[in-house]
């Protein structure tokens, strides 16, 4: 026996020290997920992945929370991602903790773009300080002898001539729908807006729709996961770096033109207020105040404004499509507080409670952006009896606030009414959070709502909606996408009243 026995002792050694590391590893495994919210468990590298459905990651999210509570933590890849799911820990989560929680979680594509500048992809005192230096600046040119609701005005009118010219033929209204939005960016960025021919304009538009469209297509989610693809394939991820880039020259240009032009007693728009701000900040070495961070900050106001705006507005118009009686009172608040002889202002919005609440039951409803943009922890943090390690990427499910049952009675039934009291007034909701909350709340909510109010009521100002279809047979389904929801296509005719 013993002579038998010994050769195999190298061979019981090595089974033993696997054994041990093995043993290691899960206890390690173990420990570290024992402080993290509890999941589903997690297979070796691809993590949690194939348990989610691509084309519907909110109600996986919600699938999930019934099982494991409102705070669980998923595996994407090897990395772990907490996610909240319902008001109770969104809120506490973005406003009680918002320093903790107002991280930018990193997403390589946007990494490769941003290197860290900007604000939408940005942390720590470069994020704090072009953060608070474009609100600033948004608020000064709210004021000035031109202001914001000047330009967003002047865009309305531009945006109605265009419509007029469809002649009330049926038309798909995607393309001038997100010309003006752009543009009112381009007018608080730039000075001008742009002519809706200007081959420039439209170059722009162009590359941004392409990108928008490759941003949500599942080849980037997989480069997103496997970073180093980034650099190795070719594929739609380059052409979108080379529109990236494309743009980026063209900002600068317009940067230089701005340098030149300057006149620091009298700034035009934004790049004027950051050049002046940098000539502030000369003699600081450290100043975040570059250029490059300038050409970043500019490209995140175009990226985070148009498409979004845009979106919105040709939900909007499908949902009223789809309920002409929303459409017809929408239509009668209009003529009774504006008429049709001056064009609608926002002071006109404390008059016109219905159309308020139709635009915030189109922003509820439509859940734009399901699961938020990506968060990360700026610290290990305490939560709810969690650890939540520094860096720790975490997803907040706004469409779990939005279409919270107990506060919108039939949540998935679009309704007016649930935002309006039992007297016909506006009635607040702290669950309307389609811009996010806290600290990392929406640069451009102001100017947003500003930009939905002012084209719809212009819109339904100057034209009666009509639709190719019977209402019931209009169909108002999101299409699936990567990070927004949008409207299936369809076509409109704009009649003039
Ligand atoms: C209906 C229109 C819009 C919706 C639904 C929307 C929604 C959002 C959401 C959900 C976020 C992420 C917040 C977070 O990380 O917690 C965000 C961030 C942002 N949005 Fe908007 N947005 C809209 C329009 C705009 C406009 C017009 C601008 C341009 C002024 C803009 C600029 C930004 C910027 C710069 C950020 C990044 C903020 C940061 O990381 O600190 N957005 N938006
Ligand atoms: C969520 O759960 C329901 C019911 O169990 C199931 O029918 C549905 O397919 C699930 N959805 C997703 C996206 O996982
Ligand atoms: C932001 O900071 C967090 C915490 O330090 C980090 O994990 C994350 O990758 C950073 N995000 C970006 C976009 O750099
Ligand atoms: C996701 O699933 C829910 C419930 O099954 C459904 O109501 C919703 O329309 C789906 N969304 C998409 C984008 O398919
Ligand atoms: C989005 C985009 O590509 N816009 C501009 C990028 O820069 C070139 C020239 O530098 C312009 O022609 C594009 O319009």
């Amino acid at each position: 026996m013993k002579v038998r026995g010994l050769p195999s002792l190298p061979l019981l050694v090595l089974v033993l020290s696997l054994s041990c590391l093995l043993l290691l590893s899960l206890w390690r495994q173990r420990s570290e997920r024992g402080k993290l919210p509890p999941g589903p468990t997690p297979l070796p590298i691809i993590g949690n992945f194939l348990q989610i459905d691509a084309k519907n990651i909110s109600q996986s999210l919600t699938n999930f929370s019934k099982v494991y509570g409102p705070v669980f933590t998923l595996y994407l890849g090897r990395k772990p991602t907490v996610v909240l799911h319902g008001y109770e820990a969104v809120k506490e989560a973005l406003i009680d903790h918002g320093e903790e929680f107002a991280g930018r979680g990193n997403i390589p594509i946007f990494e490769k773009i941003n290197k860290g500048l900007g604000i939408a992809f940005s942390n720590g005192s470069r994020w704090k300080e072009t953060r608070r230096f474009t609100l600033m600046t948004l608020r000064n040119l709210g004021m000035g002898k031109r202001t914001i609701e000047d330009r967003v005005q002047e865009e309305a009118q531009c945006l109605v001539e265009e419509l007029r010219k469809t002649n009330g033929e049926p038309c798909d209204p995607t393309f001038i729908l997100s010309y003006a939005p752009c543009n009112v960016i381009c007018s608080i960025i730039f000075q001008n807006r742009f002519d809706y021919k200007d081959q420039d304009f439209l170059n722009l538009m162009k590359r941004m729709e392409e990108n928008g469209r490759i941003l949500s297509s599942s080849w980037l989610q997989v480069c997103n996961n496997f970073p180093s693809l980034i650099d190795y394939c070719p594929g739609s991820h380059q052409t979108f770096l080379k529109n990236v880039a494309y743009n980026r020259s063209y900002i600068m240009e317009k940067i230089k033109e701005h340098q030149e032009s300057l006149n620091v007693a009298n700034p035009r728009d934004f790049v004027d207020y950051y050049l002046i701000k940098q000539k502030q900040e000369n003699h600081n070495q450290q100043s975040e105040f570059t250029l490059e961070n300038l050409a970043a900050t500019v490209s995140n106001l175009f990226t985070a404004g148009t498409e979004t705006t845009s979106t919105t507005l040709r939900y909007a118009l499908l949902l009223l499509l789809k309920h002409p009686h929303v459409t017809a009172k929408v239509q009668e608040e209009v003529n009774h507080v504006v008429g049709r002889h001056r064009s609608p202002c926002m002071q006109d919005r404390n008059h016109m409670p219905y159309t308020d609440a139709m635009i915030h039951e189109v922003q509820r409803f439509i859940d734009l952006v399901p699961t938020n943009l990506l968060h990360a922890m700026t610290c290990d943090t305490k939560f709810r009896n969690y650890l939540i390690p520094k860096g720790t990427r975490v997803i907040t499910s706004l469409s779990s606030v939005l279409h919270d049952s107990k506060e919108f009675p039939n949540p998935e039934v679009f309704d007016p009414g649930h935002f309006l009291d039992k007297n016909g007034n506006f009635k607040k909701s702290d669950y309307f959070m389609p811009f996010s909350a806290g600290k990392r709340i929406c640069v451009g909510e102001g100017l947003a709502r500003m930009e939905l109010f002012l084209f719809l009521t212009t819109i339904l100002q100057t034209f009666n909606l009509k639709s190719l279809h019977h209402t019931k047979d209009i169909n108002i389904t999101p299409v699936a996408n990567g990070l927004t929801s949008v409207p299936p296509p369809y076509k409109i005719c704009f009649i003039p009243v």
